[in-house]
């Protein structure tokens, strides 16, 4: 009987691993680069759950000289005792069973969850190997799997750590070490900068908990610890910002099981940067919960502009983006049975929460308002001149329209537009400068291509509301060229090109017109970077010339190599697009079949906002640090 059970479990562990193994992105969501970091934030999960329950206060991410990483935390351990039915250690079923997650006790509040609810087992089944170590009762408890299967009985000995805590006690904890098996993943190389952020972010939504991240691939170590929690977060935030009020305003409630919590600080940008979390989620595409904490604050600040007549008798309501206008909050949920939805399952579908938000927002920040008149008033002042430029948009916008500037129709005479009508196979270049837009009209392929030489000053529009950004002839030519309109009014459906690359020179001039423009379309077409339309074109740097042989050089790396295999030959350094001719810009940076461009992706919208503000920001001092910092993302610019 027993022998049964034994035999139909391990049947059921195969299926299940073959199951993970065979189409692993239904469990992890992809097998690229995010599917690859996302084991890691599988196995976190699981460390961060001891910590929301009291029992864990540090965790440890290593990535090790092999391109392992493994992660430790001081929890109560994985239980090792053996099942009775099974006459297995508990480990290796929580290890190898599919949907076990992790935990034994069923709770019926599971705060903390992946994306796709899966744990330990899933990370396990795409691994090359993995080694689960396990610190209870005094012991050390080692188990050893290969893609998902174990490869041995568990080994028990003396710990290799000192276990001895400084009250005596023993500690206990667990280490999982894995290596993401290369015949799954497309990418099996871990990212420093990917998971520095995750795990800042994860800092701050656990407030108390410490984080140690090693990379000893080059050695880079860092700490993540918050005391403050998500209020620490807005600070960081806007470290980079001038506030309206010295401090961030911490909201926080719970009704029906929803922990509600909420930090929020205005500032004097014009731009709107909230993030929303969800049981430690990034929840990305937002949800239920952002609607609910918008409708809130509307009606929150529209009642007290009301009561306290910074709205006149007569005055229309102040809009959602007049609210908005210079914000920064962090909104950190914690939903027991959370529904994510959307393309990268990032999007909150509760319908039940909305009203938990928008409640609890209405409630608490209206006695904000009353307790604190000063930032209360500084608040609604803002709001009412972002509602005013909101107007002077509107007609100027309207104005464009009426002489038929912004829509088709009447495209803007700098274009050479392609004759292609399928916007799927139509590619905007957007060029620096005149004589580069000629050699680009001349060398492209007309069916496809259409070139947009710009000229002049393009704004920052960091610094600019929309109002004055419309007014701008560049900006506008872009906007026209591309159809799709501005702002709330973008339609994604109506671009005009599935690509649009930016081909600026590779110096310090071409990199500043690339942020410019990038930095606009983030702010003012956001779809248009989530789709990933926006590319970035890369011309070579060098040409080499020796006898009759050319060859073109895009890195100084690729330089180094190409000189070994050419000593003595001719450099040509390219200073700009406009040096090149025709021919050579056709086949060195705009031919399809040979051309290599960059797609700009926002992996994480933190980090892009951070970017964008710092660089195209009044602060100085910050811009210095953050690009001595970031120089080589700076140089990339895909944020
Ligand atoms: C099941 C039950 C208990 C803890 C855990 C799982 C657990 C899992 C992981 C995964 C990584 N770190 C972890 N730490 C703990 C509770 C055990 C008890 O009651 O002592």
């Amino acid at each position: 009987m027993e022998n049964n059970d034994y035999t139909a479990e391990s049947i059921q562990v195969l299926e299940g691993l073959t199951a993970v193994r065979k189409r692993p992105s239904m469990y992890i969501g992809s097998t690229d680069h995010r599917g690859l970091h996302h084991l890691v934030y599988e196995i976190l999960d699981n460390a961060i759950d001891e910590a929301m329950g009291g029992y864990c206060k540090n965790i440890g991410v290593t990535i090790y000289q092999d391109g392992s990483v493994s992660v430790q935390d001081d929890g109560r351990g994985i239980p090792t005792e053996m099942h009775p039915k099974y006459h297995k250690p508990a480990m290796e079923i929580v290890m190898s069973t599919l949907h076990a997650g992790g935990k034994f006790d069923k709770k019926s509040y599971q705060v903390s969850g992946g994306l796709h609810g899966v744990g330990l087992s899933v990370v396990n089944a795409l691994s090359e190997w993995l080694e689960a170590t396990v610190w209870r009762d005094g012991m050390e408890h080692v188990l050893k799997f290969r893609q998902g299967v174990v490869t041995g009985t568990m080994e028990v000995h003396a710990p290799t750590i000192d276990l001895v805590k400084p009250d005596g006690t023993l500690g206990t904890g667990t280490k999982i070490h894995f290596m993401p098996d290369a015949t799954i993943f497309q990418e099996t190389s871990f990212d420093y900068t990917t998971l520095e952020t995750l795990f800042r972010e994860l800092s701050y939504l656990n407030k108390g908990l410490t984080l140690v991240f090693e990379d000893r691939r080059s050695g880079r170590k860092n700490t993540f610890y918050s005391e403050g929690g998500i209020v620490d977060f807005v600070r960081y935030l806007n470290a980079v910002k001038t506030p309206l009020h010295a401090d961030p305003v911490f909201l926080s409630k719970t009704s029906d099981g929803v922990q509600v919590e909420v930090a929020l600080q205005y500032t004097d940008s014009y731009n709107e940067s909230v993030h929303t979390f969800v049981n430690n989620i990034n929840t990305a595409e937002g949800g239920t919960h952002l609607v609910g904490f918008r409708a809130g604050l509307t009606r929150t600040i529209n009642d007290y502009a009301r009561k306290y007549s910074f709205l006149k008798e007569g005055e229309e309501p102040l809009a959602g983006e007049d609210v908005r206008e210079g914000l920064t909050a962090i909104i950190s949920l914690r939903v027991p049975e959370p529904q994510f939805e959307g393309q990268t399952k990032t999007k909150l579908g509760n319908s039940e929460v909305r009203g938990i938000v928008e409640s609890a927002i209405y409630e608490q920040l209206s006695i904000y308002l009353e307790e604190n008149p000063k930032p209360a008033g500084s608040i609604i002042g803002k709001a009412v001149l972002a509602s005013q430029a909101r107007e002077a948009a509107r007609k100027a916008r309207e104005l464009t329209r009426r002489k038929g500037l912004l829509e088709g129709g009447s495209l803007p005479g700098k274009l050479a537009d392609c004759s292609e009508r399928d916007p799927a196979k139509c590619e905007l270049f957007v060029v620096e400068g005149d004589s580069a837009g000629g050699s680009a009209k001349q060398g492209r392929n007309r069916t496809t291509q259409a070139i947009l030489p710009l000229w002049g000053k393009i704004l920052n529009v960091e610094k600019s509301r929309l109002d004055k950004i419309l007014k701008n002839q560049s900006v506008r030519t872009l906007i026209t060229a591309i159809g799709a309109g501005i702002g709330d009014e973008f339609d994604i459906n109506k671009a005009r090109y599935h690509k649009i690359i930016l081909m600026t020179d590779a110096d310090i001039d071409g990199a500043h017109i690339r942020t410019l423009l990038l930095t606009f379309f983030y702010r003012h077409a956001t779809p248009i970077i989530d789709s990933g339309y926006v590319y970035i074109a890369q011309p070579p740097l060098y040409k080499l010339k020796k006898g009759n042989s050319e060859v073109y050089v895009y890195s100084d790396r690729e330089l180094e190599e190409k000189m070994k295999q050419m000593p003595n030959s001719v450099i040509q350094r390219y200073k700009g697009l406009g040096e090149m001719n025709p021919d050579q810009l056709w086949s060195t940076t705009m031919n399809p079949e040979t051309r290599t461009i960059k797609q700009v992706t926002i992996e994480d919208a933190v980090e892009a906002e951070m970017l964008f503000t710092t660089l195209m920001g009044d602060a100085v001092e910050p811009r210095r640090l953050f690009i001595q910092d970031h120089a080589a993302e700076v140089e990339n610019l895909d944020v």
